[in-house]
């Protein structure tokens, strides 16, 4: 248990044009319901929340189309550019920024803003059955939410052309301060990519060999060597296994556990250094009410251990009055 101050904002992301599904910009709100600030107080006494509610944004039309294979480009310039200025300002207020997706193309977002506040010191942790780092040039579908990998880097920005409207978009971290857990479903040109830049990529294979503990020790020890860096976690909801996490747009059997999923999230606390998290592609459109159910239990499981919940349980606070007899 943790007796210093947590200071969270939450900051919901209704955003769903990153992919062609109807829904997943209800998970912000479906998480809210299932009541994750009265769980999030009860971690321990010094829990502080303010939660920013959800984002508006405006969208200038003569955007749309002006990138090819990049679907509803317009919708990501305009909402991106309000989350990263949102998720700056949280951080900048002195607040760990827990944001509520919508789909994963927000993640390009949330890390830009993460990077504004911390003065680029951040590495990323990417928790995804997905690496989402195509290009408009590599991309099977033109969906964005498989691309925020790809333009967060300095390392990728030479294989993008202009794009209109996103000159406040600074790729400025490198790839080596960013690390995949859970990978299971790689694109050939992602494949490429990984494999040519050398990033740090544990895919489901290497979560049985090694187990998750040595698997995030190792993610960690590679971002951040010096363990000075604001961590980001941006956590796609889909890296656990279907079984898991059924309500999600792109799901892919073979993934984590529950137990592995939380796991992570509780090796991140435990740094001390948690900066920011993203909980993304929870879609309650989705399968069965039971499925959701499911999907959003887990994803808040995963982020009480981001902010400290213990499975441990709680240790006594105060001292014990002593017995008087
Ligand atoms: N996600 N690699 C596929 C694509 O369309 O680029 C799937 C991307 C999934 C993205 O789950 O955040
Ligand atoms: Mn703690
Ligand atoms: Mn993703
Ligand atoms: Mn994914």
């Amino acid at each position: 248990r943790c007796f210093h101050e947590t200071k969270i904002g939450i900051l919901g992301v209704p955003f769903e044009k990153g992919q062609p599904k109807k829904g997943v910009s209800q998970g912000p709100d479906a998480i809210r319901k299932a009541k994750l600030v009265e769980q999030l107080s009860a971690i321990h006494d010094k829990m502080d929340i303010k939660d920013y509610g959800n984002i508006s944004y405006t969208v200038n039309k003569e955007l749309e189309a002006s990138v090819p294979n990049m679907k509803g480009y317009a919708e990501i310039v305009g909402c991106t550019h309000e989350v990263s200025k949102n998720v700056e300002k949280i951080i900048k207020e002195g607040r760990m920024c827990l944001t509520l997706g919508g789909d994963h193309s927000i993640a390009l977002a949330t890390v830009d803003g993460h990077i504004k506040a911390k003065d680029n010191e951040i590495c990323v942790l990417w928790v995804d059955a997905h690496a989402d780092c195509n290009t408009n040039k590599t991309t099977p579908t033109g969906n964005v939410h498989g691309m925020p990998m790809a333009l967060i880097p300095y390392e990728l920005a030479d294989y993008w052309p202009y794009l209109p409207g996103m000159d406040w978009h600074k790729p400025v971290m490198s790839i080596r301060n960013v690390a995949y857990i859970g990978l299971r479903s790689v694109d050939s040109y992602e494949r490429l990519i990984i494999e040519k830049l050398g990033v740090t990529a544990f895919f489901m294979a290497d979560v049985e060999n090694y187990g998750i503990s040595r698997v995030v020790e190792m993610a960690l020890d590679r971002i951040d060597p010096d363990k000075k860096r604001s961590l980001h976690v941006s956590y796609d909801i889909d890296a656990l296994d279907t079984l898991e996490a059924p309500s999600t747009g792109s799901a892919v059997r073979g993934g984590l556990t529950l137990r592995e999923g939380i796991q992570i999230m509780e090796i991140a606390h435990n740094t001390g250094r948690l900066g920011a998290m993203d909980l993304v592609e929870v879609n309650p459109s989705i399968g069965s009410e039971s499925d959701v159910k499911k999907t959003v239990e887990a994803a808040i499981h995963i982020i009480l251990a981001a902010f400290g919940y213990n499975r441990k349980g709680y240790k006594t606070q105060e001292p014990l009055p002593l017995q008087t007899f």
